[in-house]
C-alpha cells in the first residue's frame, strides 16, 4: 500500500512538474519578456516627469514689486501687497497650455519668503498682503491640486537677506526651510536648486560682499538625502541633479545630441561645464532628465517695461522644438505681475503656441499605413513594427540582438506631403539610439532628408516640405539592440511661421 502511494505521488509531483514547464514555455512564446534594459535607466517618476514634456515656473516675489530681477535683501515686506492674487488663474491658464505641473518661487535670493516661515521674519507674515495672514504657497498647491497639475518649489540656496549666510547656522536655517515646505504642503513634484550663489548683500545690516565654497557648504548630497525622506517621491533639480539637471543655458535649448545619462560625481553646483550638461553623456552612469528652463519675457521676474517684449507664439513653438524635441522637458517661465495674475499679453502668446502645436501634431499621416522593418525580435508580434504606429507609447518594436544597421519603413500608399518627423524611443530600457537617418521614396528613388544622433523620449525634426510614397527610418548606431515606441509625419500648422 505503502508502495503504491509512494508511485502516486511521484507520478503527480513529475506531472506537476511538466505542467509548469509547458505552462512557462506558453507563456514565453506568447509574451516574451521584454527586452533586457541598459545599465542605465530611468525611475518611474522620471518617465512621468518626462512624459509631462511641458510645464511652468512662476517667478513671484518682492522683485515684481520693486521691479528687479534680483533683490539685495533690504526690501521691507511692505512692499509686497499684490492686489488681486488669484493663483487658480495661474493653474487654469497652466493647464490650457498643456502643462503638467507648475514651479514657485517660494524664495528667491533676497530671502523674502511666500509664506509665512516661522524662522525668519523676512515673509509674507510681515507684509499687507491680507494683513499678515496669508500664504502664497498655500494657494499656489491648492490651485495646482484644483487643476490636476503637480506642485513643485524653488527655494533659493543663496539668501541675500539673511544676517548668517556663509555660516554654518545658515545651512540649517535653509534645511529648517526645506522641512517646512516639504511637510506642510502635501505632496511635492520638484525641488528647484539654483546654482547662482554668492556675492554682495545684505546680510542683515552687514551690507557686504560673501563668498561660500560651492564644494562644501551646503553638503548637497546630505540636504539631498534629506529631501528624499521628507518626500520619497520628489525629483530633485540641480546642475548635478540628482534626478533632473540644468541643461546648460536660459534660452530653453537642448543639444542636439542629448543623452539623458550623465556622472554627477564631479558636478559642482554653480560651476558645471555647461556644454556637458547640454549634450549629456552616453557614458554617464546616472539617469538625469535635462530641463530646459527659460521664460516667456527678458527676464524672470514681471516688469511693466517688458509687456511689448514678451516672446512670440512663433518663438515659443521654436523653443519647443529644441527642447521637447530634443529630449528635455520644457520649464516655462510666466511671472505673475502686480496683481497676482499672469498678464494678458503672456496668456495670448501662450494659448496661440499651444494651438499651433497641436494642430501640427494633430494628424500623424504614418497612422494606419503598413509599416514593415529589417527584422523584429523573436518573430514576435509584441516587438512588431506595427507597435510603432499604435500611438501607444508602452508598445514598441525591437529589433533582433544585432549590431548592424537596422530600419523600420512605411508605405504611404499614395504620395504625402509632410515636413515634420517625430521618433521616440521606450526609455524604460535606456537611451539606445547615436546615429539614424531618414529617407523618402520620391520618384523611384531614396533621397536622405534628415540625419541625427540622439532619441530618447521624442525628437523632433524640421524639415522642407516633402512629397513622398515611403518614408524610412534608418537607425545606424546604438548601444544596445534599438527599439521604437513611436513614428509620426505631420505637416506644420502654417502658424508655425506667421503671426
Ligand atoms: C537663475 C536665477 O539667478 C534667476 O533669477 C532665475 O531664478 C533663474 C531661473 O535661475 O539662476
Amino acid at each position: 500500500m505503502n508502495f503504491l502511494n509512494h508511485m502516486i505521488n511521484k507520478k503527480t509531483i513529475h506531472a506537476c512538474i511538466i505542467i509548469i514547464i509547458s505552462l512557462i514555455i506558453h507563456s514565453c512564446v506568447n509574451n516574451p519578456p521584454d527586452i533586457p534594459p541598459n545599465k542605465v535607466v530611468p525611475s518611474k517618476q522620471q518617465i512621468e516627469y518626462q512624459k509631462m514634456e511641458l510645464i511652468g515656473f512662476v517667478h513671484f516675489s518682492i522683485n515684481t514689486f520693486t521691479d528687479k530681477e534680483w533683490g539685495y535683501g533690504d526690501e521691507s515686506p511692505d512692499v509686497f501687497n499684490p492686489t488681486a492674487l488669484n493663483t487658480d488663474q495661474w493653474a487654469e491658464v497652466a493647464k490650457e497650455a498643456g502643462m503638467g505641473q507648475l514651479i514657485l518661487t517660494a524664495k528667491h535670493h533676497d530671502g523674502f519668503c511666500l509664506w509665512p516661515s516661522k524662522y525668519t521674519e523676512h515673509s509674507v507674515r510681515n507684509s499687507p498682503w491680507k494683513n499678515g495672514k496669508g500664504d502664497v504657497v498655500r494657494e499656489f498647491v491648492n490651485s495646482c491640486r484644483k487643476y490636476g497639475l503637480k506642485a513643485g518649489l524653488y527655494l533659493s540656496p543663496w539668501d541675500r537677506n539673511h544676517a548668517e549666510y556663509g555660516y554654518q547656522s545658515y545651512v540649517t536655517y535653509y534645511r529648517e526651510q526645506l522641512h517646512e515646505l516639504l511637510t506642510q504642503y502635501g505632496e511635492i513634484s520638484e525641488i528647484w536648486f539654483d546654482g547662482a550663489n554668492g556675492g554682495t548683500g545684505y546680510y542683515g545690516n552687514a551690507d557686504e560682499e560673501r563668498r561660500i565654497d560651492r564644494t562644501s557648504y551646503y553638503q548637497w548630497d546630505e540636504i539631498f538625502s534629506y529631501v528624499k525622506d521628507l518626500q520619497p517621491d520628489i525629483l530633485i533639480f540641480s546642475d548635478a541633479g540628482p534626478d533632473i539637471r540644468w541643461i546648460g543655458n536660459e534660452n530653453g535649448f537642448a543639444g542636439k545630441t542629448n543623452w539623458s545619462m550623465i556622472n554627477t560625481e564631479n558636478i559642482v553646483i554653480g560651476t558645471a561645464d555647461t556644454e556637458y550638461l547640454n549634450s549629456g553623456d552616453p557614458q554617464g552612469e546616472k539617469w538625469v532628465v535635462g530641463e530646459c528652463d527659460v521664460s516667456i519675457r527678458p527676464g524672470w521676474f514681471y516688469h511693466p517695461y517688458e509687456d511689448s517684449l514678451i516672446k512670440s507664439p512663433q518663438e515659443l513653438v521654436d523653443i519647443y522644438y529644441k527642447s521637447v524635441g530634443r529630449n528635455a522637458v520644457l520649464l516655462l517661465n510666466i511671472p505673475s505681475d502686480t496683481r497676482g495674475l499672469f498678464h494678458e499679453e503672456d496668456i495670448s502668446s501662450l494659448k496661440e503656441f499651444r494651438n499651433i502645436i497641436d494642430e501640427t501634431f494633430r494628424n500623424n499621416l504614418a497612422q494606419g499605413k503598413n509599416i514593415t522593418a529589417s527584422n523584429y525580435r523573436l518573430n514576435h508580434k509584441k516587438f512588431s513594427p506595427s507597435n510603432v504606429l499604435d500611438n501607444d507609447s508602452r508598445t514598441y518594436w525591437a529589433a533582433d540582438d544585432t549590431l548592424s544597421e537596422v530600419w523600420l519603413e512605411i508605405d504611404l500608399e499614395e504620395e504625402v506631403v509632410f515636413d515634420r518627423i517625430m521618433i521616440q524611443e521606450p526609455i524604460r530600457f535606456g537611451q539606445r539610439i547615436s546615429e539614424f537617418s531618414v529617407e523618402c521614396y520620391i520618384k523611384n528613388t531614396w533621397l536622405t532628408i534628415a540625419r541625427g544622433t540622439t532619441i530618447g523620449y521624442k525628437r523632433l525634426l524640421r524639415v522642407q516640405p516633402i512629397k513622398a510614397l515611403k518614408v524610412r527610418l534608418n537607425i545606424i548606431k546604438f548601444n544596445d539592440p534599438p527599439a521604437i515606441s513611436g513614428f509620426g509625419i505631420y505637416k506644420a500648422s502654417k502658424r508655425e511661421y506667421t503671426p
